[in-house]
């Protein structure tokens, strides 16, 4: 019986099909249900007890060397069949579908760029900041209800540890980093504990930008976002600043842009206002300064940080911030851009 399963073992090794055809007859009779293997596994009844352990063995073996030399000829017979016969080089070819931007990097790259024209460069901090960074380097006294204008994911409350609520925090490492004059923009996501709706989500965007110099002034802030909001929205957008309060600038500001779809005339989405807020800013605090290890007698300087994803349904026309969220590839694929 041994000496029966060599013998199979040598012809299933040698051979060599020409055809297809050849190769299924030759596995109908290795391993069809009268096959010579087939035949063998019948036989394995009438081993001898001592002897069924080894034939069992080797029989199991030769079973899945033919199965699997069997697949392997027919699959090099099919790639054969199509090189020489069936390669018809003019259909098309499968096509490469391009993935695209999503809208809020097309929004984050655009403004990096235009206040890159300005000199500002990106300097980027933490996700998960100290309570520092976030709150007391800004001047959010401890217990100050200030803190409660933004609802705080803590890590560990005990350590101060959170995810930061405002990329605010980065203008404090900014300053603790480098000597003024200073100009950079800080990119990146912050989190509140907020309640999702179509205007609000419990993470989102920013972009935080901050000027340190001798004899920064407001104007020089106005200016620089008159400059940012015509290039961003249009040459004929106007803005509009009404007074505002943040612990860390003084005094503050939140900007409104004249609305890029009514052109300042009024609709449903200002309101019929014709202005759209998109940003907070202001003179950066002397407390803030000092906290940050620049001199406030010397410099002065300002900060503004604007929401992408506020300023991306702007930008689009999209009504609900929840969909910036789902990554759905059909709202997704709409969004083409050389940013
Ligand atoms: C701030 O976060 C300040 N740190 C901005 C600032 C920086 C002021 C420097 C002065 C100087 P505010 O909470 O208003 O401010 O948020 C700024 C922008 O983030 C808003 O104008 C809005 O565009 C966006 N934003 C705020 N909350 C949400 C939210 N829940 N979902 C989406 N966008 C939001």
């Amino acid at each position: 019986m041994l000496q029966k399963v060599k013998e199979l073992d040598i012809q299933v090794e040698a051979f060599v099909p020409q055809s297809s055809e050849e190769l299924e007859q030759f596995r109908i009779q290795m391993l069809g249900k009268k096959g010579a293997i087939s035949q063998l596994f019948t036989e394995f009844k009438n081993v001898p007890v001592e002897q069924k352990r080894e034939f069992g063995a080797s029989l199991n073996i030769l079973k899945t060397k033919a199965q699997e030399k069997i697949a392997q000829l027919k699959q090099s017979l099919e790639d054969k069949n199509v090189t020489s016969h069936n390669l018809d080089l003019s259909l098309p070819a499968d096509p490469v579908k391009l993935g695209s931007r999503h809208p809020v990097a097309l929004v984050h790259n655009e403004i990096v760029d235009i206040f890159a024209r300005l000199g500002f460069t990106v300097f980027n901090g933490p996700e998960i900041e100290d309570d520092w960074h976030v709150f007391s380097a800004l001047n959010f006294p401890p217990e100050h209800p200030a803190r409660d204008m933004q609802d705080t994911f803590f890590v560990n409350q005990k350590d101060e540890v959170l995810l930061r609520t405002h990329t605010s925090s980065v203008q404090v490492r900014a300053m603790e980093a480098q000597k003024p004059p200073i100009r950079t923009i800080a990119p990146g996501r912050v989190y509140r504990n907020e309640a999702i709706s179509a205007r609000s989500h419990c993470m989102f965007h920013q972009i935080e930008g901050l000027y340190i110099d001798k004899d920064v002034s407001f104007a020089d802030l106005k200016q620089t976002l008159l400059y940012f909001a015509k290039e961003f929205f249009g040459k004929d957008t106007k803005i509009r600043m009404r007074p505002s309060y943040f612990p860390f600038t003084e005094p503050s500001a939140e900007v409104d842009v004249s609305c890029s779809l009514c052109g300042g005339k009024g609709c449903n989405v200002c309101k019929y206002t014709g202005y759209l807020e998109i940003l907070g800013a202001g003179m950066v605090d002397p407390n803030v300064l000092k906290a940050s290890g620049i001199d406030d007698k010397i410099y002065t300087g300002y900060a503004f940080g604007l929401g992408l994803e506020r300023i991306a349904m702007l930008k689009y026309g999209i009504t609900d911030i929840r969909v910036l969220f789902e990554n759905d590839v059909r709202f997704l694929e709409q969004f083409k851009s050389v940013f």
